[in-house]
């Protein structure tokens, strides 16, 4: 594939993922109103570059052509949304799923089902509609849905392991697989301080209230 079938090829994918990342910011700032409990912490994002999608396709036995990037690949487009909670990232996906121009072409729940080396996270493959002169094509968007500890623990992981051929593979395995327990309790623990401080706000707000119309009363 050369330069300009590569940039031909993404130029549409570019497209897609920039629609998608607009409508995530907006859900970010619109799903819970106040700007303190905005459920996103970070979007990051990339498109495949020319090298990864020609080892890829070498990987899938197929040949390095433009038309064989568009039908077996389809993370060529990918955004990464890394939230707080995993509720927040249930709520936010689930409307995102509802948007009724878009199509869920695949999705992999590794939070409920995590990997057996500890991988969490919601892969969510959406097909985004392109408009150009010649009419309407989906274009697939790859979207990992993750909280910030499953961030933590697959980019250490992907930097350490993730196929990598290790003499220590097994030990490592299982350790990583120990620190992934470990941090979904500490995300439980999290999540608990987090609904604390909830209704601890709620309260406090009913006292100010009832403050206030004392202070009137007077
Ligand atoms: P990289 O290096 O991140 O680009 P497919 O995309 O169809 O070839 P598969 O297995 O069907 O692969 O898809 P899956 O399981 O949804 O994984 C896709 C991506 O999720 C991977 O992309 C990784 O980014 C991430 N991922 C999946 N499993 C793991 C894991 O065990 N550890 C870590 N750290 N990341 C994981 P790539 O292209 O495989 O890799």
């Amino acid at each position: 594939m050369n330069e300009e079938e590569y940039y031909g090829l993404i130029r549409p994918y570019e497209d897609a993922q920039q629609m998608l990342l607009t409508r995530l910011d907006v859900l970010n700032h619109s799903l819970y109103g106040e700007a303190q409990s905005r459920p996103i912490h970070n979007i990051q994002d990339r498109i495949k570059s020319r090298v990864s999608i020609e080892e890829k396709l070498k990987r899938k036995e197929k040949e390095v052509t433009v038309e064989n990037a568009k039908d077996y690949l389809q993370d060529i487009a990918g955004i990464r949304v890394i939230c707080y909670f995993v509720d927040d990232l249930y709520n936010l996906l689930g409307i995102l799923k509802q948007q009724s121009d878009l199509i869920v072409i695949r999705e992999r729940d590794y939070i409920a089902n995590p990997k057996p080396n500890g991988y969490r996270s919601y892969h969510l493959i959406i097909g985004v509609p392109v408009y150009c002169l010649d009419g309407m094509e989906y274009f697939p968007v790859e979207v990992q849905f993750r909280t910030l500890s499953m961030d933590f623990w697959a980019s250490m992981e992907h930097r350490v392991s993730y196929k990598k051929n290790r003499e220590d593979r097994e030990r490592l395995t299982v350790e990583l697989r120990n620190y992934a327990e470990m941090l979904v309790r500490v995300e439980k623990r999290f999540e608990m301080y987090n609904e604390n401080a909830k209704q601890q706000t709620v309260s406090h707000e009913e006292g100010t209230a009832g403050g206030v119309k004392d202070a009137d009363a007077d």
